[in-house]
């Protein structure tokens, strides 16, 4: 690490030894920034690195609520506003019961980057709660979003944060907060993206980030002259991204051979069916358990407590959630041959499966490149709101498309080695922050 980064580092260390998630995204960014901090003094002139990896404002509140019993229930909220410098804040909503300040922190901290890459306007930030959606009624679902947002309202608005899915939180959570936003506010805006189709949401933002993360991988395997078609993939996860992911790879010919949960993975040998993939939505959508989809599919097999990276494939993507494959789920992948490796969730391999990929010659991308088709979208979800009018899903595709071919030639300049392979990590870290860090230096203190 270049030795301002590393003092910036050490002194963070030292201030939240604890934020675990954040000091591991931080320290993966500035461990690729050595040759830009060292071509560039103004940065350090401008205690640029001090200044990003402190939040804007990290807002934390209490969301009571009551649930089917009329008892009352209590949950933390967050809202982390990391980093304006290139557009209002946006990021998604995160509800699950791993959610801490930490968490939202990193994922504040990696959205900055992310929407950077994207070139569109748009800063970083993350919300959510440690609220567990899983079990609970539509009711009590309802019941806590107007709560959360009854908070939260104060503080986003469509110039200033823009919130979204993520883990927990789909159409039906966007349309509980949309619809206590408006008559908290009395207005009906481009408060949050994601909403439904018919009421402000863009065709193809459900299927975004997995459309995108697939684009992605096509422009990395095109630079070798491969492509996607014959190839077999094990993804994780079997919700928002995992079933983007699906249905865009199988569409281009590949195999897809199975999906997971925090319980275990199904493995379809003969790859997943329109009609499994279809039935991913379903299972989220009714909350059922992941060992349903084995029971309905005969050649489908429910490996409980295991996960899918045991599974000899082409192409492995992480869908579910941070820090997902482990070194020895690295080494397990290398040894059956995997050629590229896609984060499709956030930060969804540990530091040393991304370096034993590296170090094997295996084509690795991180998330907050290969997943920033969603939240482009949401940008274009914001344009259509703005100008009061609707894409067709062809025209919101084609620009999806285009943003994702783009940040992967980001990617290819910034990341290039001298041997003519490319450093994704160090090319989408560097891409992401000079776009942040110049703008920082032209708008001051
Ligand atoms: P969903 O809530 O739709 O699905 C989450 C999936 O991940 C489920 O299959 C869930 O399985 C699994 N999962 C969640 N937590 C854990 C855990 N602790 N251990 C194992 N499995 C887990 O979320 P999304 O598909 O929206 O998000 C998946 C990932 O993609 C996240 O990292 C998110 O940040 C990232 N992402 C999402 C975007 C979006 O637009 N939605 C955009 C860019 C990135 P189970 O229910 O069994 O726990
Ligand atoms: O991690 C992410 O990029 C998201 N969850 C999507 C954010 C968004 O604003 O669409």
């Amino acid at each position: 690490m270049n030795a301002y980064a590393q003092r910036v580092f050490d002194e963070l260390k030292t201030k939240v030894p604890w934020e675990k998630e954040f000091l591991q995204s931080v320290e993966e960014v500035f461990n690729t920034l050595g040759a830009v901090l060292d071509e560039n003094p103004q940065y350090e002139a401008n205690r640029v690195l001090e200044r990003m990896v402190i939040p804007d404002r990290a807002i934390s509140f209490q969301v009571p609520w009551l649930d089917r019993n009329n008892k009352i229930q209590i949950n933390t909220g967050y809202r982390v506003q990391f980093n304006d410098a290139l557009g209002p804040y946006k990021g998604g909503l995160r509800f699950h019961p791993s959610v801490t300040l930490s968490v939202m922190k990193f994922l504040a901290f990696e959205q900055t980057f992310k929407d950077s890459l994207t070139t569109l306007p748009m800063g970083g930030a993350k919300g959510g709660s440690d609220f567990d959606p899983k079990g609970k009624t539509d009711f009590e679902v309802m019941n806590f979003c107007k709560s959360f947002i009854r908070e939260l309202h104060h503080h986003i608005g469509p110039d200033v944060d823009v919130p979204a899915g993520d883990i927990g939180v789909g159409g039906r959570e966007i349309g509980y907060l949309f619809g206590e936003y408006k008559r908290l506010t009395h207005r009906y805006c481009g408060v949050l993206t994601g909403k439904g189709i018919g009421w402000g949401g863009s065709l193809i933002r459900p299927e975004a980030t997995g459309y995108g993360a697939i684009y992605f991988v096509q422009e990395m395997l095109a630079r070798r002259n491969d492509s996607v078609a014959g190839k077999t993939v094990v993804i994780s996860g079997y919700g928002n991204v995992a079933w983007g992911v699906a249905k865009k790879a199988s569409e281009l010919g590949a195999r897809v051979v199975t999906i997971s949960g925090s319980k275990g993975y199904v493995h379809c040998e003969g790859g997943l069916t329109g009609e499994m993939i279809a039935f991913m939505l379903e299972l989220r959508e009714k909350g059922l358990d992941l060992s349903v989809f084995a029971d309905k599919f005969p050649g489908c097999k429910f490996y409980a407590g295991r996960k899918p990276w045991e599974v000899k494939a082409d192409i492995a993507m992480p869908c579910a959630t941070q820090n997902e494959v482990n070194g020895e789920d690295a080494a397990k992948l290398v040894a059956n041959k995997v050629i590229l490796v896609a984060e499709g969730s956030n930060m969804g391999c540990l530091p040393e499966a991304a370096a034993c990929f590296q170090k094997n010659g295996v084509l690795f991308a991180p998330g907050k490149a290969v997943n920033a088709g969603g939240v482009a979208t949401s940008c274009l979800e914001m344009s259509q709101n703005a100008g009061h009018t609707n894409w067709t899903s062809a025209e919101v595709d084609h620009r999806l498309h285009d943003i994702m071919v783009h940040i992967h030639a980001a990617c290819v300049e910034c990341g290039s080695r001298k041997d003519g392979t490319v450093d994704y990590i160090a090319g989408a870290n560097i891409a992401g922050f000079k776009r942040v860090a110049d703008a920082m230096v032209a708008q001051g203190i």
